[in-house]
């Protein structure tokens, strides 16, 4: 079921979040909505005010440590790897979910519980509403490094020319961005998590956006 998200809830939401957040943190989680508005308003215009929920909410537990972290995982049965603390990462979108659940009732729905658990990761067969919440958090205005930019400045530049429908340029917007992700881990040494890897790949073979009917 789709949650009905007013104006006036945004308000409270906005203020609700705060002492979750780190100051850079909770301009960085504005800077997403702002975005998400702003892609919600392209692809979901319907959904512009449950995109923004997700957005304020996608962060919320990134202030924890990874034992609070690990604790969570713990009290809630979750699944934890031989080395947590080589994926530390991840957590913060595993546990968000289960801190909504808990302390914003009335905020959520499965749309925008799932675009939150998979806004890191991404994962095989993204919907539109999930693929928003992660792009817009990938190339928010705030965001400095050169990958972000980057990424921001083709999404845009290839809307603006028109030559390929709007949904066929998120596809390829996504697929650049777990390129880009992929390789960095890759040199920082670093471990990709199997669902980045489907995800990359099912942007590759088209087998995503599962909410919308394609044409
Ligand atoms: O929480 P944010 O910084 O706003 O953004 P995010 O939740 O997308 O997290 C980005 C970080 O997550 C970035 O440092 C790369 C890391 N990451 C993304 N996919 C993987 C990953 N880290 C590991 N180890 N494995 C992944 O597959
Ligand atoms: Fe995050
Ligand atoms: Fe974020």
């Amino acid at each position: 079921m789709k949650i009905h998200i007013s104006d006036v809830m945004l308000d409270e939401l906005r203020e609700k979040i705060k002492p979750y957040l780190k100051h850079k943190r909770y301009n960085h989680t504005l800077a997403v909505e702002e975005e998400v508005t702003c892609l919600g308003g392209v692809y979901l215009p319907e959904d512009v005010n449950r995109l923004r929920a997700a957005a304020l909410l996608h962060d919320i537990t990134k202030k924890l440590d990874l034992s609070e972290h690990l604790q969570i995982c713990k009290d809630f049965d979750i699944m934890v790897g031989d080395q947590p603390e080589r994926e530390e990462k991840l957590f913060h979108s595993k546990t968000a979910p289960l801190i909504i659940k808990e302390n914003f009732e009335g905020y959520y729905d499965d749309d925008i519980l799932s675009a939150v658990r998979w806004h890191t990761t991404g994962r095989k067969g993204m919907t539109v509403f999930e693929s928003l919440v992660y792009l817009a958090d990938y190339i928010e205005k705030t965001r400095t490094f050169d990958d972000c930019v980057v990424l921001r400045k083709y999404f845009y530049d290839e809307l603006d020319k028109g030559e390929y429908p709007p949904i066929e340029v998120l596809r390829k917007t996504m697929v650049m961005s777990f390129d880009m992700t992929i390789s960095n881990l890759i040199e920082e040494n670093g471990l990709i998590d199997l669902d980045t890897i489907s995800a990359r790949n099912s942007f590759v073979l088209n087998d995503c956006f599962t909410d919308i009917i394609k044409e």
